[in-house]
């Protein structure tokens, strides 16, 4: 049994995890191989950081996807950017901040805030807390995330706004993707695991949104999303 323990949040509506870090993580994995154990909890609140995905590996704790990832690389010696070149690590990077610091939280937005989508979001992201304790915990979590994008900046726009960005974002993938099989190239590379865990948990879950609505007229995005799932999950 692999000594690498993953820490991670649970999945549901067909996702191996609702939280696209912690999906990215097990994607990564998958891509370049590497066993692990997944131990879901309940909350990411036990982590070193307070956020999910962390993990335990030969006594330490590693919090933050992008930390754990440089860990790894350094342990292990994986390294999917292995043959890009210092031009494409910058647009990789840059892709990546695109998508982890400003199309997340258009994702939380919608999640979290959008009436609909909440009622049916907050059984789900809260499922392994018992249901006398998540009746309790799940107003206080929504004004925490509240606090979260009002404190990000994206929570101070008008709903119509916040989709406007999502929206631009999502162009800004599907045209740099154009007809390759992965986003920099034709193999997979740590941007993979980004751009998938987090467009997946957007086109491929219950949550109405035009960010989504737009994604899912994207056929590059709908087939890379599939090419990954196919190659690493199936
Ligand atoms: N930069 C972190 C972000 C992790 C993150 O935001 N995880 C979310 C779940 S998707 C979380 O744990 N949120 C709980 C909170 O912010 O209180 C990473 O790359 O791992």
């Amino acid at each position: 049994m692999s000594d690498l323990v993953v820490h991670t949040l649970a999945g549901g509506w067909g996702m191996s995890s609702l939280s696209p870090f912690c999906l990215k993580l097990e994607t990564y994995l998958r891509i370049v191989d590497l066993p692990f154990q997944k131990i879901v909890d309940a909350t990411p609140f036990s982590g070193p950081k307070g956020k999910a995905p962390w993990i335990e590996h030969e006594g330490k704790k590693i919090g933050d996807s992008g930390f754990i990832i440089e860990y790894l690389e350094s342990r292990f010696g994986c390294d999917p950017n292995a043959a890009l070149s210092a031009s494409e690590r910058a647009v990789a990077c840059a892709m990546r901040r695109l998508i982890e610091e400003n199309l997340y939280w258009t994702m939380v937005y919608d999640r979290w805030m959008v009436e609909n989508n909440w009622r049916s979001f907050r059984d789900v992201v809260l499922g392994k807390v018992p249901a006398p304790i998540r009746q309790l915990i799940a107003p206080l979590a929504r004004r925490g995330v509240r606090r979260q994008l009002k404190g990000h900046g994206i929570g101070l726009h008008s709903q119509d706004e916040i989709h406007a960005i999502g929206r631009k974002d999502i162009g800004a993938i599907a045209d740099f993707l154009g007809d390759k099989p992965f986003v920099m190239g034709a193999t997979a590379s740590e941007i993979d695991a980004i751009a998938y865990a987090f467009l997946a948990n957007i086109m491929n879950v219950p949550i109405d949104s035009p960010v989504k609505d737009l994604a899912l007229k994207h056929k590059n995005l709908v087939d890379f999303i599939a090419r990954i799932q196919t190659r690493y999950f199936a």
